[in-house]
């Protein structure tokens, strides 16, 4: 096992990795910007190391920087949380290449996984089901003609090296077809320096459901059931919850079992998510995320495992020490993502917490790196801090989430905490019945 582990990254996601180091007795070095020097990442670390100024570019995303500070420290791995250089091919591979372990699947995964087309065919190849469409770019407009009249309209247009939802065009018909496609081609040039596109049936109110997945080494494959994310504005998660009110325990062994076979036919290692649009009782792939990610506690919360714990046991090289009959699901859980934003427009408002009080009692985790006195800066992400509550059943545990959303004091700057009480509050939300769409139409178009 390994001594001690760098953790690239910072704010809750940083804590939570040490949470996991610390339980296992391992050493744990933090690194950061001049921005956070007074963070809690910071703090609660065995070690800090300064990386760089406050943008990101330049320290959280500066590779070099993050691999001196392993060295001086004499780390032996490296965690990268998510975001950042998580799913960074490149720094993966560096980070192998100079003696350290990285947390984390192979840096050739990452590489299949991050050009959204490739990953698409090997999904495909590995038996799990995908969004009717192109078989790869779609330059040629008149091709795209043929594939879209076989498929149907509406079509989307995607960015192979897109994902999240960045340069996606729709086109209702044939005449929108050649714009569409011009357009998506442009904005993927300018935004990713990779104009490739594809093409795929829209899929009109699906919701979206990811299944994680959890492998070792040895070929041992389970997966951890299901997220159901379709909760987002404008493709920011806002609430995530496990397991999803549209599926029945049998759909959720049928594709959790497709999905095991596909990971162990490509080998895969580490924690992974395999992301679908489930529409009239079926799963379409759209996407994989070769990361640990925001939302992994409901899933923790729902079968009792540390992810991150396997993660670090799995890249040391031991095997998993349960198997998938192993794993039980037990209850419901629910994941509010709170950030500094104001929560009529969700404009970012960073800035110094005054009062804070954080809620517990049985079933409420609350994630994240906030103090009273600190100084949210204004370089990163707003998220603040994920309150995740875990009841026997739903019913259950909206009824602590609103509890718990009660009890939260955050002062001194704005939090969307009031979007979650309202939410609590919707009669559509409380059933279950939402799908990509609802969100911004509950918030409102701003
Ligand atoms: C789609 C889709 C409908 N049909 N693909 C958006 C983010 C990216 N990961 C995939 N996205 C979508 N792909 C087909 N074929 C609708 C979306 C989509 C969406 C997906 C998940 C969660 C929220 C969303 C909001 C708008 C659009």
């Amino acid at each position: 096992m390994f001594e001690k582990i760098l953790i690239a990254n910072r704010g809750e996601i940083a804590l939570r990795i040490q949470r996991a180091c610390r339980e296992m007795g391992i050493k744990t070095v933090a690194v950061h910007s001049t921005a956070d020097e007074n963070a809690m990442h910071v703090r609660l670390a065995d070690e800090a190391v300064c990386i760089g100024p406050p943008a990101a570019k330049e320290s959280y995303l500066n590779a070099h920087a993050i691999l001196s500070a392993a060295t001086i420290t004499d780390s032996d791995a490296i965690h990268p949380g998510y975001g950042f250089l998580s799913e960074n091919e490149k720094f993966a591979s560096m980070v192998e290449e100079h003696g350290f372990t990285f947390i984390g699947p192979s840096p050739e995964h990452i590489r299949v996984m991050g050009d959204k087309i490739t990953a698409k065919q090997t999904a495909a190849e590995a038996g799990i089901p995908v969004v009717p469409g192109s078989e790869g770019d779609v330059s040629n407009v008149d091709e795209a003609k043929k594939v879209a009249k076989d498929i149907g309209y509406p079509v989307l247009i995607k960015a192979t090296a897109g994902g999240g939802g960045k340069g996606m065009k729709l086109a209702r018909d044939e005449n929108e077809l050649e714009s569409a496609i011009k357009m998506a081609r442009s904005e993927a040039e300018k935004s990713f320096g990779n104009p490739d596109v594809y093409m795929e049936k829209y899929l009109e109110r699906p919701r979206h459901i990811e299944i994680q997945v959890l492998s070792d080494n040895h070929g041992n494959v389970v997966h951890l059931g299901e997220r159901d994310c379709s909760l987002q504005r404008r493709h920011q998660k806002l609430l995530e919850e496990a397991p999803s009110p549209a599926l029945n325990e049998e759909q959720r062994q049928t594709i959790g079992a497709t999905v095991c076979d596909a990971m162990r036919r490509i080998n895969y290692r580490s924690v992974g998510t395999i992301e679908f649009l489930y529409e009239n009782g079926e799963f379409f792939f759209i996407e994989m995320n070769t990361r640990l990610q925001v939302e992994h506690p409901v899933t923790e919360a729902v079968c009792g495992i540390d992810l991150v714990r396997e993660m670090i046991r799995v890249a040391s090289g031991a095997p998993l020490g349960f198997t998938q009959d192993d794993i039980r699901f037990s209850g419901h859980a629910i994941e509010c993502r709170i950030n500094a934003e104001n929560p009529e427009t969700f404009a970012p408002c960073p800035g110094k917490i005054g009062e804070y009080h954080a809620p517990g009692g049985l079933g409420v985790r609350v994630d994240s790196a906030l103090y009273s006195g600190y100084s949210v800066p204004p370089h990163y992400d707003s998220m603040i801090s994920k309150l995740i509550v875990h009841g026997n059943n739903r019913n259950e545990c909206l009824m602590r989430l609103r509890r718990a959303l009660a009890e939260y004091v955050i002062e001194g700057l704005q939090t969307t905490i009031p979007v979650h009480q309202n939410l609590m509050n919707s009669p559509d939300f409380v059933n279950g019945d939402y799908d990509i769409h609802w969100l911004e139409k509950f918030v409102g178009i701003k």
